[in-house]
């Protein structure tokens, strides 16, 4: 079964946690709460999200949040976690939560890239586990540069051992596949796509490639301003908002750019804690607040779409 992790040093079979956990989310509330299943790794674990929402027979919109697409990235599962927490605490008692469930569905993938996670906890990694392939003997390839979105234009490389290797064609990853899938069967229904990363404390909003531009840019930049502002009311911390290549370096080929061509209109990448002093090894004391500062970011984000 692939809830048990397959490599453990003692030879026994470990639980993963959050998966765990996750049935108990949809044990606790089964109301609200139902995972689907809609891919598998790799190495062969299921890829799940939990759905969450009130029953309606009204046509409802939607909201997708995934974290840990990049396995070391671990800060990024945590918010997930946090954010259904909180979702799932406080629809009953506060009004505006409680119409959002009304209104919505959530999708939320707490650990996309399974395989690369579990490999990250015995050294640091970022990419999937697949091999290379044409004989390079290296393993992984960057989920965030292999959807079909300028698939292999600019800030990838195509040498196999590289960390953004782009791999050997769009959507070569099963990962990459599962979420195009999704993505791509619900896209009506698809308000608002998040996909949480980290470090830098960023928003970044389409597009990776620096010579085409998002038709609502204005209005992405505007909502992206907001969530930054909502993000350091919470504990001074500053995120800056920009497009990949205004803020950092152009890439191509990710799913925050995938999301927003197929008709998504809210595309957004979140950067987490911090900016480099523990980079990946955010200390346990950041967990907290990183998490209750990111949630307001995104609660801004998703008001506004909801709203408007
Ligand atoms: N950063 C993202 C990446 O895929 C990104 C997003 C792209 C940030 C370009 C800045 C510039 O590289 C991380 N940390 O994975
Ligand atoms: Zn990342």
């Amino acid at each position: 079964f692939t809830n048990f992790f397959p490599h453990s040093f003692m030879n026994l079979p470990q639980k993963i946690l959050i998966l765990g956990w996750m049935e108990q989310m949809e044990k606790n509330h089964p109301d609200v709460v139902s995972s689907v299943m809609y891919g598998m790794t790799h190495e062969k674990r299921n890829i799940t999200l939990l759905k969450i929402g009130l029953n309606s027979t009204l046509p409802k919109k939607a909201i997708w949040m995934d974290c840990g697409i990049h396995a070391r990235e671990w800060i990024a599962p945590a918010f997930c976690q946090h954010f259904v927490k909180e979702i799932l605490g406080s629809y009953k008692t506060d009004p505006k939560m409680n119409e959002l469930f009304k209104n919505l569905d959530f999708y939320i993938t707490p650990v996309l890239n399974m395989d690369g996670y579990i490999y990250s906890w015995t050294r640091l990694w970022r990419k999937s586990r697949s091999p290379g392939s044409d004989g390079c003997t290296c393993f992984g390839t960057d989920l965030n540069r292999n959807f079909y979105a300028n698939w292999g234009m600019v800030g990838i490389s195509r040498n196999c051992c590289s960390e953004i290797y782009n791999g050997h064609s769009p959507l070569s990853e099963s990962e990459a596949v599962a979420v195009t899938d999704f993505l791509s069967a619900n896209r009506d229904q698809l308000l608002c796509f998040l996909t949480i990363h980290s470090y830098g404390q960023l928003i970044l909003v389409p597009y990776g490639h620096p010579n085409i531009s998002a038709p609502n840019y204005d209005e992405l930049m505007e909502v992206g301003l907001a969530a930054a502002k909502a993000i350091k009311a919470v504990h001074g911390v500053d995120y800056t908002v920009g497009t990949p290549p205004d803020v950092l370096y152009a890439n191509s080929g990710s799913s925050r750019d995938f999301a927003r061509l197929i008709g998504i209109p809210f595309s957004f990448t979140f950067e987490l804690r911090d900016k480099g002093d523990f980079g990946f090894k955010l200390p346990e004391d950041q967990i907290q607040p990183t998490c209750e500062e990111a949630y307001q970011g995104a609660m801004s984000i998703i008001n506004y779409v909801h709203d408007k």
